[in-house]
């Protein structure tokens, strides 16, 4: 790619104008948008040309380079017809690979990647790095190249959307539990799992690459690592990396284990983020963090926005956002952190995925008392439980009370009629939100608002 390139940027989300922006202020001229649903009020300088509409991605043969935003599937056969005619079709995360002068903390995994991308930031900034946060938590990293220099380092959130066609792997890679997600996008769970091999695939022998011992994936992934291998885990002492046991972190290099902090200090809720603390802590520690610096922001971080967040107590309930869980596994997760009479809110867009397991949860944790439903999904996952509430029979399940309801406004309402006093309402979702929502933080915000008026 070089200044007079023909060039089309695939998608003007958030990454395809960070990418716009970084193009025109390093002087590429011959720029074309491609979306194929973008209100484009803004008037395009000089030289810029704009494809909108349905037939948005034909005719990809008329560019040198083709920039693809992570919503558009990297297998949609326009796009692999330009790979095939040999045009270089490449991406924001690509390109910022390509030319990031610093190391690059890459973090994957099916959840918990946010979390546990904001905690090795946070730890690092602590300890007064020169450390950048972005990619799929929300901040295009393409947008802070130009500010960084060799002593730099950069936390990048990667997505399978991401991952899935880059031919480089940051140094540092951390590859949280992975299971499957996105399967109205990817073509099934082999390809989701083959996209997250790219973190790990082209490390160099002194790279690092972070894996948790508690999970059968790991078998998979290991045999790709090309460097050292850190370990994480909530049930066993590892030999390098960082574990947890009943009353302390720690962090592990060569099996001298040193503690870092206490689990009941822990700030975040649910013990499922001590799996997101310790890769954290792997990496803080391995980059030479200091204990009391890595202490602080376990004592002290609470959690991202609409991540099992607190926003308010009303009448002796207590409402937490958990707006971000689009799958079953975080919902589920965000169902066992609480032991208190609970109300779950679910529902939203279907993105394909299996609710038989979410449903046993739904039926077997005792606390959870009444299940509130939304969206395209409420009828499939009402009926889920109905199968699972057939195969459990009378003994085991406990009862569990389950509404429809048609509009977000009375789901929270008649949540809140239905919990007692000390008890506790989610909205962890287990769905996408398209269906009503512009995406999952609108649904988070408009959560905040409607609790907010209580
Ligand atoms: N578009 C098309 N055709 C398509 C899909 C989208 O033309 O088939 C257009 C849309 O009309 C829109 C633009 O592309 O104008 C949107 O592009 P995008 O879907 O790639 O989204 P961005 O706004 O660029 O945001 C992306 C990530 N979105 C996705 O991966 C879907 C954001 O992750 C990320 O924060 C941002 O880049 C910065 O890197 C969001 C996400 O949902 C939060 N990620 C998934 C997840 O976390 O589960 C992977």
């Amino acid at each position: 790619m070089n200044q007079r390139s023909s060039i089309a940027i695939l998608g003007f989300g958030v990454e395809g104008r960070a990418m716009f922006n970084y193009l025109m202020a390093h002087e590429y001229g011959n720029i074309t948008i491609c979306d194929k649903n973008v209100d484009l009020k803004d008037k395009m300088p000089e030289g810029v040309s704009v494809r909108l509409g349905e037939d948005y991605l034909n005719d990809l043969d008329d560019f040198d380079v083709i920039i693809r935003s992570p919503g558009i599937k990297y297998f949609d056969p326009h796009i692999q017809a330009a790979v095939q005619a040999g045009k270089e079709v490449t991406s924001t995360t690509a390109i910022f690979f390509d030319q990031c002068p610093c190391p690059i903390i890459g973090i994957t995994g099916t959840k918990g990647k946010g979390t546990t991308s904001m905690l090795t930031y946070l730890m690092l900034k602590e300890a007064d790095k020169d450390v950048h946060l972005g990619g799929n938590i929300g901040t295009p990293a393409i947008g802070f190249l130009d500010d960084l220099n060799k002593d730099s380092l950069v936390v990048f959130e990667l997505s399978s959307f991401q991952l899935q066609d880059m031919k480089k792997s940051p140094k540092y890679a951390v590859l949280l539990n992975t299971t499957s997600d996105h399967l109205d996008y990817h073509a099934d769970t082999g390809e989701y799992l083959t996209a997250k091999e790219s973190i790990l695939a082209n490390q160099a022998k002194d790279s690092i690459a972070v894996l948790n011992k508690d999970y059968d994936y790991a078998n998979h992934y290991k045999p790709l690592v090309k460097g050292r291998n850190l370990w994480v885990s909530v049930e066993e002492k590892v030999k390098n990396g960082a574990y947890s046991d009943e009353e302390n972190i720690y962090f592990v290099e060569d099996d001298n284990a040193t503690q870092i902090a206490k689990i009941n200090e822990v700030k975040l809720i649910g013990s499922h983020n001590l799996e997101n603390i310790l890769p954290a802590v792997a990496i803080a520690g391995t980059i030479g963090v200091d204990k009391k610096d890595i202490e602080r922001i376990i004592k002290t971080f609470d959690g991202l926005p609409h991540r099992l967040q607190f926003i308010k107590e009303v009448k002796g309930v207590k409402f937490y956002n958990d707006s971000i869980a689009t799958s079953p596994d975080p919902s589920m997760a965000a169902v066992d952190s609480f032991e208190a009479p609970l109300t779950l809110i679910a529902g939203g867009y279907d993105k394909g995925a299996d609710y038989n397991e979410w449903a046993l949860k739904i039926l077997t944790k005792k606390n959870l008392r009444t299940v509130v439903l939304i969206g395209d999904l409420a009828e499939k996952m009402e009926s889920a439980i109905s199968q699972a509430e057939e195969k459990l029979g009378e003994a085991e399940g406990s009862p569990t009370k389950v509404l429809k309801r048609n509009t977000f406004e009375e789901a929270i309402l008649d949540a809140f009629a239905e919990t007692p006093e000390n008890g506790v309402i989610i909205l962890s979702p287990a769905a996408a939100s398209f269906d009503m929502f512009k995406n999952y933080k609108d649904r988070g915000e408009q959560f905040a608002d409607i609790v907010g008026k209580l």
